[in-house]
């Protein structure tokens, strides 16, 4: 038993400079804060002197909860839970996010957790800690895994709720100003719909929220969002829907309300490309005047063969072309999502998908792409033919920190061919314009000598040629004159990263 109402909250770097507030803590903050308990979130995307702090804040707490997607976070959460079982060996350490959802059993077996929450998380964590408070048993807590005399133990599965039912993010909590600092634009995320209903097989949405998607009422979307940004002086809201065009009528019906409420914010959304292509220009146009800046889309690849593979038969690249015309009409940036390296990608598909990247970006300037490496998500429809394409399952939670689409190795992909497709992605990097979260906090000298370096790009990606990459260096030497401003918490240089959407 202990009687402490405080609760830590720790997230591990994002490894992005598009820093915001974490919303998944804020959402499970908001019961526990109604619930009378204290809170305190330290995210080490704004605080490098995060161990100190988690260790100091720890004290007098009840418990530590930690929120986790797969890939680098992992590597500051063992950190962390080490330091924290080394200071007190049975002060409760506690799981949350993507990662221990889908992977409930291998997360709790390291020796450093305790309780790993699946799923939602507003209610399990509120029910977590009254247990803890009250020195009760965890069985009758739904969707939750906990170890008793070292053994493992997993409750029944908590029904979804639909996002109407959720309690409003704890946005309070967030200081907007730090993460102003670190990315040199004042945003957030906000949710107005959830999951998706497609199921391609590399990715993991369908995995946590089935394919059932349900959203906000209209009214409700624009009033907290002209709320939020008000409130918070926030230039820019990124929808973090997975698909928010699934009703189209809803999509319009925000967009008035946002015109007719005068509020003044730009927001981006992620859609795929099928829904998209059914938005008219007048429609668009529309969008646009309510502020809509981006609708990112995972394209993921032009290969007919690899799209088919992906399960993306609901994609059509001539749509695409079209509704990326009417999009740059519109003045919103159509921005694109690419993955290489998927099993069954040869070098014929990848040339067909960076030809069709070329020409999209050079008929529709505005248009942008993100690439990403093939990172095999547990979870994923395509993970569970994992051992029949090679891959090799990490038997450990530390055993995914590489698991990371911006430098994933593949068995297919690894060595000179991954250094060249790397070699590549930088090219396209550099080839054409995009539109980061992150102020651009280039100087005038190093913007004009990157786009000198666009042309030369251009020829290597047509001709598919990238030895002696000097335009690279010259990029890098660049960057290194004014240092991106957040400490290399990853071993990786921190970038503006891709959109995470559909990828
Ligand atoms: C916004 C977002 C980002 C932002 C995050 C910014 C920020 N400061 O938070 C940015 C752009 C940085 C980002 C980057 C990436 N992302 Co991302 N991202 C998302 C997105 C769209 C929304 C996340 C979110 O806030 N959801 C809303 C909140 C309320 O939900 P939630 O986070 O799931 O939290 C709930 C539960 O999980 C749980 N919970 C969460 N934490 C905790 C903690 C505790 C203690 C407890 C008890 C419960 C709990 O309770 C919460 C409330 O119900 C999700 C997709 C999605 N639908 O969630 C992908 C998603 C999380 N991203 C994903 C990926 C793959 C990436 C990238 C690798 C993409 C890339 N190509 O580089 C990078 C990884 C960067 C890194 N971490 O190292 C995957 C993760 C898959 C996985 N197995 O972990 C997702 C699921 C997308 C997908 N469908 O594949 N991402
Ligand atoms: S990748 Fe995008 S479209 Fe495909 S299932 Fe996931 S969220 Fe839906």
């Amino acid at each position: 038993m202990n009687p402490s109402r405080k609760i830590v909250f720790f997230i591990p770097s994002f490894s992005s400079i598009e820093a915001t507030a974490p919303l998944g803590l804020l959402a499970i903050s908001t019961p526990l804060l109604r619930a009378g308990y204290e809170v305190r979130i330290i995210d080490s995307t704004i605080a490098p002197d995060y161990k100190r702090l988690v260790l100091e804040e720890v004290k007098d707490a009840l418990c530590l909860g930690i929120s986790l997607i797969t890939g680098p976070m992992i590597s500051e959460t063992v950190d962390i839970c080490r330091a924290v079982k080394r200071w007190k060996r049975d002060f409760p350490v506690i799981l949350g996010g993507w990662h221990p959802s889908l992977l409930p059993s291998q997360t709790l077996e390291a020796d450093y957790v305790d309780i790993i929450v699946r799923g939602q998380g507003e209610d399990s964590m509120l029910e977590v800690a009254e247990r803890l408070r009250e020195g009760a048993a965890l069985d009758d807590v739904q969707g939750i895994g906990f170890k008793r005399d070292r053994e493992l133990h997993l409750t029944g599965e908590r029904a979804l709720q639909p996002l109407e039912l959720m309690p409003p993010k704890a946005y309070h909590l967030a200081d907007f100003d730090a993460y102003e600092r670190i990315c040199g634009r004042r945003w957030a995320m906000y949710t107005s719909s959830l999951a998706c209903p497609f199921n391609c097989s590399y990715c993991t949405n369908a995995g946590v929220y089935g394919r059932k998607w349900n959203a906000l009422p209209v009214e409700q979307v624009v009033e907290e969002t002209v709320d939020l940004t008000r409130r918070y002086r926030l230039e820019l809201l990124w929808m973090a829907d997975d698909n928010f065009l699934v009703d189209l009528e809803r999509a319009l019906k925000i967009a008035e309300g946002l015109i007719l409420a005068g509020s003044g914010f730009q927001w981006s959304i992620q859609a795929t490309t099928n829904l998209t292509a059914r938005l008219t220009v007048e429609e668009l146009a529309l969008l646009k005047r309510s502020g809509l800046r981006q609708i990112c889309q995972g394209i993921e690849t032009a290969s007919p063969k690899v799209m088919r593979l992906m399960n993306k038969g609901f994609q059509d690249l001539g749509d695409i072309y079209q509704s990326t015309e009417r999009c740059v009409k519109a003045g919103v940036i159509p921005s694109f999502n690419i993955i290489f390296g998927y099993p069954g990608e040869g070098v014929a598909e990848r040339r067909e998908t960076v030809n069709f990247m070329m020409d999209v970006c050079r008929r529709f300037p505005g248009a942008e792409f993100w690439t990403n490496i093939f990172t095999p998500y547990p979870g994923s429809p395509i993970f569970y033919r994992a051992k029949e394409i090679g891959i090799e399952v990490p038997s450990s939670l530390e055993g995914w920190v590489d698991y990371f689409p911006r430098y994933t190795v593949l068995p297919w992909l690894k060595g000179r061919e991954h250094r060249r497709v790397q070699t590549m992605r930088d090219y396209l990097r550099i080839a054409f314009d995009r539109a980061p979260i992150a102020n651009e906090k280039r100087d005038r000298f190093s913007r004009a000598m990157t786009r000198l370096t666009a042309y030369p790009a251009r020829w290597r990606l047509d001709h598919d040629f990238y030895a002696l990459p000097f335009e690279l260096w010259v990029n890098r030497k660049l960057k290194s004159i004014r240092p991106l401003p957040k400490p290399n918490v990853d071993a990786k240089p921190l970038e503006p990263a891709t959109s995470p959407s559909c990828s």
